[in-house]
């Protein structure tokens, strides 16, 4: 008959108290340290109004591709013919839109889908990122070739981007079956 001590709840009060205090200190440390990321970008931005500093951040973030590795394998008909690549980003994100050259009637850029290529509107370049064209993934597609490329040939493309100006580009025609990947 004597009434029961709940000796949980004091321990609650506390610890919710205990939570409250790290939430602050914790709420605190992200204001200071957004304050100093702010100064930050003022300074260098060189600007005085606090209000640009976010067009400042937009203007920064402009696009720097580099195009690497670029390759065609020998085609075996003058049908068509793939292209691959890697553009490596140090900016901004951008988009690849499409891809012109002299050597075929007209190119696409596709992607896979399961076993089938379809070609697709873009492909997204990431900030500080890369877009790889290869071997079973997305890719370059040369459509009715003026010409048969042999192995050694260079092929010059142009890349054109959503931001970028376009980027000019050379694929080395190599063995029908060279994959960079599987070595
Ligand atoms: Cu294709």
């Amino acid at each position: 008959m004597t009434p029961r001590t709940t000796p949980a709840t004091p321990r609650t009060t506390r610890g919710t108290r205990t939570t409250r205090t790290t939430r602050t200190t914790l709420v605190a440390a992200i204001a200071v340290a957004s304050a100093l990321a702010l100064a930050g970008c003022g300074s260098s931005g060189g600007s005085e109004k606090a209000g640009s500093s976010k067009e400042q951040v937009a203007a920064d973030a402009k696009p720097r591709l580099d195009v690497t590795g670029g390759y065609m394998p020998e085609p075996v008909t003058k049908d068509m013919a793939g292209g691959f690549l890697t553009v490596t980003n140090k900016g901004g994100a951008d988009k690849l839109t499409s891809v012109t050259s002299d050597v075929s009637k007209s190119a696409e850029i596709h992607e896979t889908v399961g076993q089938k290529m379809k070609k697709a509107k873009s492909f997204d370049i990431p900030a500080n990122g890369t877009l790889k064209l290869e071997r079973g993934g997305n890719h370059i597609m040369f459509l009715e070739l003026k010409k048969m490329p042999k192995k050694g040939d260079k092929i010059a493309v142009e890349l054109h981007f959503e931001k970028s100006a376009p980027v000019k580009a050379e694929l080395e025609v190599m063995d029908p079956t060279h994959n960079p990947n599987s070595h």
